[in-house]
C-alpha cells in the first residue's frame, strides 16, 4: 500500500525520519472515521488533485496536490515572457533564460490550499525544495516608485467569469501589499524538487511566499504589476476569503479576510504498529514562526511531546511522530496540536471564532482508530 523509496530528482536524505518509510514489519491501523473506500486516486491531468496523507513517505512530496481553478495551461517555453509594469522606474521583461540567468536561492516550503480540510483528511497539502530567483531583487531592478503600494501576479491561465450578467476573461490574479512582496524569502521558482516545474505546478514560473496559503502562489506567471490601489478579484475579494464573528474594538462583527497567512495547524495522519508499539505521526505547517511542541493526546489522558523530524526548516512542513505505549485493545481517539514560541496554541475547532465558509480550517482534528487484541 505504502510506495516505497524517493522521489525524481531528491535527496536521499530525509530516510532518516522514522514517518517516512515503514519499517520491517511496521502495518498500518486503519482509521475508522475514513469512509470504506476513500480514495483520492492518482492524478489526473487538469484536475485537482488530493493527496492521500496516510501515504506520505517522503519528506519532499513526490505526490504533492494540484489545484487550479482555470485549467492548466501548456505556455510556450520558447515565446515565454515575464513582464513588470506599473508603477516602476524601469519596465521589464524576461525570457526564461535571462531569469534563469540570475542569482538563484532555494528553499523548503510545504504549503496547503486555504479550503483544506477535514472532508479531504487534509490532502491538499505538499512539502518541496524549491528553486527560483528572489523576487525583492527583480522589485528592486525594475525600481518600484515612491507610489507603488500593491504588487499583482497574473498568470497566463484564463478563465471566463460572468460579472453582473456580463462575460470577461480574466487570468488568474493575486495581490501581495509591497511590504509582503519585498520579503527576502520571497521567489519565482522555475525548479521542484530538483527538476523543472511540472506544467500542472506552473512551468515554466511561479510565486512562491513561504509562509502563506498555496493561493498566493501564483501558478504560470506572466506579469507582475506594481499599482498604487488595493487590488480586486475573485481571488482576493470573493473566493477565498473567510467570513468570521470576531471583535472589532468592542463590538462583535462578521468580517471578511482574504486568506494570506497560514494559520497554525497540525493533523495526525497515519497510525503505526510495530511490535507492542504504536507510532502517531502527523504534520504541522503555520506562516514561519518557531514552533515551540507539537503534542499528542490519546482519549482524556495527558498531552505528550511528539518528536518533530530535524529536517523541519522555517517554511516547510513539519512531520512528527509519537511512540505510544502500551496501547489497551479497543476504540481511541487520538489527537495532535501544535504550539508556537510565541505561546499560540492549535485550538480545538469549537473555540475558534465562528466562521461560515470553509477556508481556513485549523481546529485540532481527532481521529478514530480501534487497537486490536
Ligand atoms: N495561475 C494560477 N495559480 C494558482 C492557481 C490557479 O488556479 N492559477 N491556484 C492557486 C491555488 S488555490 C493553490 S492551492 C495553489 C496550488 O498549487 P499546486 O497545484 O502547485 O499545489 O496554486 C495557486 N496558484
Ligand atoms: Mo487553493
Amino acid at each position: 500500500m505504502l510506495k516505497a523509496g524517493l522521489g525524481a530528482g531528491v535527496m536521499a536524505a530525509s530516510a532518516g525520519f522514522p514517518w517516512l518509510a515503514l519499517a520491517q514489519g511496521e502495518e498500518v491501523i486503519p482509521f475508522l472515521d475514513v469512509p470504506e473506500g476513500y480514495d483520492p486516486g492518482p492524478r489526473r491531468p487538469g484536475m485537482t488533485h488530493i493527496i492521500d496523507t496516510r501515504q506520505i513517505d517522503n519528506f519532499y512530496s513526490d505526490d504533492f496536490y494540484v489545484v487550479q481553478h482555470y485549467g492548466q495551461p501548456e505556455l510556450d517555453v520558447s515565446n515565454y515572457r515575464l513582464t513588470i509594469t506599473g508603477l516602476v522606474d524601469r519596465p521589464l521583461s524576461f525570457t526564461l533564460d535571462e531569469l534563469m540567468a540570475l542569482p538563484d536561492q532555494s528553499l523548503d516550503v510545504g504549503f496547503e490550499c486555504g479550503g483544506n480540510g477535514n472532508r479531504m483528511y487534509h490532502g491538499l497539502v505538499g512539502n518541496a525544495r524549491w528553486r527560483g530567483i528572489n523576487l525583492k531583487a527583480l522589485l528592486e531592478r525594475a525600481g518600484v516608485q515612491e507610489n507603488g503600494r500593491e504588487v499583482v501576479f497574473f498568470g497566463g491561465d484564463i478563465g471566463q467569469e460572468e460579472i453582473r450578467g456580463r462575460e470577461v476573461d480574466k487570468a488568474f490574479a493575486r495581490s501581495l501589499s509591497l511590504e509582503d512582496a519585498m520579503r527576502e524569502d520571497n521567489m519565482l521558482a522555475f525548479e521542484m524538487n530538483g527538476e523543472p516545474l511540472a506544467v500542472h505546478h506552473g512551468r515554466p514560473l511561479r510565486l512562491l511566499v513561504p509562509g502563506f496559503y498555496g493561493v498566493a502562489n501564483v501558478k504560470w506567471l506572466t506579469q507582475i504589476h506594481v499599482q498604487d490601489t488595493r487590488y480586486m478579484g475573485r481571488f482576493m475579494g470573493r473566493d477565498y476569503v473567510t467570513l468570521k464573528k470576531t471583535m472589532v474594538g468592542d463590538q462583535e462583527r462578521w468580517v471578511e479576510n482574504s486568506v494570506a497567512r497560514m494559520n497554525l495547524k497540525s493533523v495526525i495522519a497515519r497510525v503505526t504498529r510495530l511490535g507492542n508499539s504504536h507510532r502517531i505521526s502527523g504534520f504541522a505547517l503555520n506562516d514561519g514562526t518557531p514552533l515551540r511542541s507539537i503534542e499528542v493526546r490519546v482519549d482524556d489522558g495527558p498531552w505528550q511531546q511528539a518528536q518533530i523530524d530535524p529536517q523541519a526548516s522555517t517554511y516547510s512542513w513539519k512531520p512528527f511522530h509519537f511512540d505510544w505505549q502500551g496501547a489497551t485493545p479497543g476504540e481511541h481517539t487520538v489527537v495532535s496540536r501544535v504550539t508556537d514560541i510565541n505561546g499560540n496554541t492549535q485550538a480545538v475547532t469549537a473555540d475558534l471564532p465562528e466562521r461560515v465558509s470553509y477556508w481556513e480550517e485549523f481546529g485540532q482534528f481527532p481521529r478514530r482508530i480501534m487497537i486490536g487484541a
